[in-house]
Parts: C-alpha cells; sequence; structure tokens
C-alpha cells in the first residue's frame, strides 16, 4: 500500500496583490504525476484545501479537475477539512465527489464509523484502514459549561480529543479483526502536536482552548498524517508522526525549508519506508534583509530580464526614519526582473529604538514628540502610505490644537 499525504494546500489565497492560481496548478500537476509514477494508491490531504471558507470559483475549479483527474488514474482520495475550510462548503460536493473515489470528512460527527474509511488499493482490494479526523473544534467534542477557566477547558479539550482518536482506532482495530487480514491503520489530524515550529501563515487555532497536543495522546496507529503547520516535520521524535507542510510557501518565512510531500509506504500490516517528495518552486520568491548598502549589493545579483520576475520580501534595517524610503527601494528595484511585495522596516531596531526611549519620562516629552515617536514605528511604505501618514499628523495637530486653546468639549468649565 503506498499513500501520499501532503496537507496546508489554501488553494484560493491571495498572496499580498498576487493570486497564487499558477503555482497551485503546477503544484497539482505535478502531484498527479507523482502519483502515476509511484503507483500510488491513495492521496491523503490532511486540512486547510482552501484558504478561506468562500473559496474563488477558479480554485474550486482546480480542487473539481483534482478529483477527476485521481479518479482517472485510480487514485484513491480523501480530503480532510482544515481550520481555514468551511465545513458546508466541503460537504456540498462530498455525496458527488464519493461517485468518484474521493472520501471527504469536513466534521466530526455523531456517527464516528462514518470517519472509518478502508482505503482501497489500485486493484480494488483492501489496503489499509483510515481514521480520519478533519480539523476538531471544541464544540464539535465539548459542551461548554459556565465559570470553567481556561486552563481547565484546554485540558478537557486535549482530553476528549484523545478520546476521539482512541475511539476510532478501537473501531479499527474491530474492523480489522473482522476482515482478518494484516492491514495497517492511518489516522489523521489537523492541529498544532506540542514542540512544532510554526509560521507567519499558520492561524493560531488554539488560543485559550489547547496549547498543543501531545504526541503520546495519539492512539498506536502505524501512521499518522497531520496538516496544519506549514514546515514539514516529525513529531516528538516519532518518524511515524509527520507534519507534511504546505507545498508552496504560504509566507515568506517559509522560504528556509524545502516544500515536500510524502510518499508512505506499507508492508502487509507495517509502516515500511517514509520518503519526501520535494516539490518544485513553481514561482521565484526572496526573502532580503540589510542596510540599504547591503540590499543594493544583495539586488545586483538579480538579472534584469527573467521569464518570471522574483517576488521579494524587503526588510531594512534603519536606524532614523527615512520618508523616501519606498522611492529608494523603487530605484534599486528599477532595472531588476522583481516584484516588491512586502517593504518592512526591520522589527528588532524597532524594539531597540524603544528600549533605548525607556529612560525618558513622558513629562520631559511635549504631546507632539510623542505622536512622533509613536508615528515613526508605523510603516508607511505602502502606496497611499503619504497621504495616510498626513491625514493623521493633520488630524492630530488639529485635536492638539483644541485641547491646547481649552474648547474641547471636555475641558473643565
Ligand atoms: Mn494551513
Amino acid at each position: 500500500m503506498k499513500i501520499i499525504h501532503t496537507s496546508d494546500w489554501h488553494l484560493g489565497q491571495s498572496f499580498f496583490t498576487k493570486s497564487r492560481k499558477a503555482e497551485h496548478q503546477a503544484f497539482l500537476h505535478w502531484l498527479l504525476a507523482q502519483a502515476e509514477q509511484q503507483q500510488v494508491d491513495a492521496i491523503l490531504v490532511a486540512g486547510d484545501v482552501f484558504d478561506t471558507g468562500t473559496p474563488p470559483s477558479y480554485a474550486r475549479e482546480l480542487y473539481n479537475e483534482f478529483v477527476v483527474a485521481c479518479n482517472r488514474l485510480g487514485v484513491c482520495l480523501v480530503v480532510l477539512a482544515g481550520n481555514h475550510d468551511s465545513v458546508s462548503v466541503l460537504n456540498e460536493s462530498r455525496q458527488l465527489l464519493a461517485c468518484l473515489n474521493t472520501y471527504v470528512v469536513a466534521s466530526v460527527t455523531d456517527e464516528p464509523e462514518h470517519q472509518l474509511i478502508a482505503l482501497p488499493k489500485r486493484n480494488g482490494s483492501t489496503g489499509a484502514l483510515l481514521c480520519a479526523v478533519p480539523f476538531i473544534r471544541p464544540r464539535d467534542v465539548l459542551q461548554s459549561r459556565a465559570g470553567d477557566s481556561g486552563l481547565t477547558k484546554r485540558r478537557a479539550l486535549g482530553t476528549a480529543i484523545s478520546q476521539h482518536y482512541q475511539q476510532l482506532y478501537q473501531l479499527a482495530l474491530a474492523k480489522r479483526q473482522t476482515l482478518a487480514q494484516p492491514l495497517p491503520i492511518v489516522a489523521t489530524g489537523h492541529l498544532s502536536a506540542l514542540g512544532v515550529s510554526q509560521s507567519e501563515s499558520v492561524r493560531d487555532i488554539y488560543i485559550g482552548t489547547l496549547d498543543g497536543f501531545p504526541a503520546d495522546a495519539f492512539p498506536p496507529a502505524d501512521y499518522i498524517a497531520l496538516g496544519h503547520i506549514h514546515r514539514p516535520q516529525i513529531v516528538g521524535k516519532q518518524p511515524h508522526i509527520r507534519y507534511s507542510g504546505s507545498p508552496i510557501p504560504l509566507s515568506f518565512d517559509e522560504l528556509g525549508s524545502a516544500k515536500q510531500v510524502l510518499l508512505v509506504q506499507f508492508a502487509n500490516d507495517q509502516l515500511d519506508t517514509v520518503t519526501p517528495l520535494e516539490v518544485p518552486r513553481f514561482q521565484p520568491m526572496a526573502l532580503l534583509k540589510g542596510s540599504l548598502k547591503e540590499l543594493e549589493q544583495q539586488l545586483s545579483s538579480y538579472p534584469e530580464q527573467a521569464e518570471q520576475p522574483t517576488w521579494l520580501s524587503i526588510e531594512v534595517a534603519l536606524d532614523d526614519y527615512l520618508s523616501d524610503l519606498q522611492q529608494r527601494i523603487q530605484a534599486l528595484c528599477a532595472d531588476k526582473a522583481v516584484e516588491v511585495l512586502q517593504l518592512r522596516r526591520a522589527r528588532t531596531r524597532q524594539r531597540q529604538s524603544l528600549q533605548q526611549q525607556q529612560n525618558e519620562t513622558l513629562t520631559e516629552l511635549t504631546p507632539q514628540q510623542v505622536f512622533d515617536r509613536r508615528l515613526a514605528l508605523e510603516n508607511f511604505d505602502d502606496e497611499n502610505a503619504g497621504a495616510r501618514k498626513n491625514r493623521l499628523e493633520q488630524l492630530f495637530h488639529q485635536v492638539l490644537a483644541e485641547v491646547e486653546s481649552g474648547d474641547s468639549e471636555e475641558s473643565p468649565a
């Protein structure tokens, strides 16, 4: 039995001003070629198929095309919902897709047997048992009790999720006994397991409810295919519990690690090998950091012409405020095959400058000085920023004048 484990496609993502359609299309094309080449039996998508609950039509089209193509190849497809997916959007085509060898599990239901799937091999025989667990919302498994503390709620949710896994695992064991075949048991999930490293584009789904799910609370399945974290990784040093990560970089801070899907191979009822298949980078992207001088040097290595311009995030280290930063960067990029999608000041600098000012007291500063320093921490580097900054300054000036002249409505009589 051969499975490809992938997750966090985020079809329909709009990235700054850019669409990811071409990249997603290229990725799905590549994935189908891998499935065919490796003679894969099933593909598991462990959540966040779509970027939003209301994906654009082109994203739904990509999804539909992929379902049809998998069915043509004889590959069984299992789609689990993530925290970004709308349960009702995924459910609306569930029955239709079931006719195309595709299982959609959008939410936890009262009938756990619906989440136990006998995964077929290409020849039609059962190759594995799948405990198909999508993103679990607290209300799916918990009855909230007024007055419970945050900690009590977090613990209750962790326990409820663990019980859900155990219940499904027991069902899988019973099914395996009935079938009397040596089948591996696979589980899925879309959550933060403890001790994983995140990236900027991951929405923290368990704020206030669960910090992280302990790896030892999963049942002893042969493989656990996880989604939600965009960097591929092994959980808790257990090579059978994995995040495949997202196939395309969804934020500039994801450029540090290669993107992959996982080819998971079983020999009878045992996990045999897990092989990462590296996803090609379909869109050149880069994160540049440094002073203006350093940036100039880095940018000089980019060609004037390229088939695809490189998407850039530029982080400028600056000691003081430069009002013409946008223009300076524009000038540096003018003859290069690059597009600046994000321009920002280094955050550490901002923190440092705040720290330097900590020795000052408010009484030493005029209101105008306080306002100017606060304004200097803002990014005014995008298109309409100049106008926005002017307006803020004007409004502040107006308010200040009113307060100082004493004709503000709240001034004491
Ligand atoms: Mn995601």
